[in-house]
């Protein structure tokens, strides 16, 4: 199988994710994010990631993709523990979030914004969605300060270093990617406990971290 992402893009994480879990081979394919055409010859618009199965046909959306490689075998590993506190915090962190790890992947040097005309449309993109990179990048520590009671309380959420459930679940699959994003900030540091998740959870699920690009 083959899957199409953007390196930087969390919903690929996601997929990418249950591939390394299940040690189910897979190639991947970097898309360009100025590239309109191969997508949407593939689903009929533009988005990552794509699954293109054995038998050549193409799958968009992140969890379907995760919920079909999961059953392939008849022995899914995601379990049905769920914790909606999960996702709760997801939401309520949304934003600071996106305002930490969102200008700095406009800097970053991802494959898919290698050229300039990719990284001008990603730039776009992007500012018009959070705002301008470099303004959210000079305003880092007003939005490390209001994250910090969050991943205070995400550390109490944590039941295990390899499950945030304690069994792994669609909620690894949601909280995951986000921390990963993070990784991309320097100057965060995150708390003993989430930090041995995040390391666990991409030594588990073989999707590399942005340490060695922080910015
Ligand atoms: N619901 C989709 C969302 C995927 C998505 O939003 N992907 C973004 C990349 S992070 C995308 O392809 N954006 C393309 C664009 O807007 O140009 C999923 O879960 O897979």
């Amino acid at each position: 199988m083959k899957l199409f992402i953007y390196q930087h893009c969390p919903f690929c994480v996601k997929a990418a994710m249950i591939f390394g879990l299940k040690g189910v081979p897979v190639t991947q394919e970097v898309l360009a994010e100025d590239d309109i055409e191969t997508p949407t010859e593939m689903v009929g618009r533009k988005v990552v990631p794509i699954l293109q199965k054995d038998d050549g046909s193409f799958m968009p959306e992140s969890m379907e993709i995760v919920h079909y490689v999961d059953r392939l075998d008849g022995k899914p590993h995601l379990s049905n523990r769920h914790n909606p506190t999960v996702g709760e915090w997801l939401s309520a962190t949304k934003d600071m979030t996106a305002a930490l790890f969102i200008p700095r992947f406009t800097k970053a040097p991802f494959a898919e914004i290698v050229t300039d005309s990719a990284r001008a449309r990603y730039v776009k993109r992007m500012s018009d969605w959070v705002g301008d990179p470099d303004q959210l990048i000079k305003e880092t520590p007003l939005y490390l300060e209001k994250l910090q009671p969050h991943l205070a309380q995400l550390e109490q959420l944590i039941v295990s270093e390899s499950a945030v459930n304690g069994m792994l679940s669609e909620d690894d699959i949601h909280l995951f990617p986000i921390l990963r994003s993070l990784t991309i900030v320097k100057d965060l540091v995150l708390p003993p406990k989430i930090n041995a998740y995040v390391e666990n959870m991409s030594r588990q699920s073989k999707v590399e971290l942005l340490r060695h690009m922080a910015i």
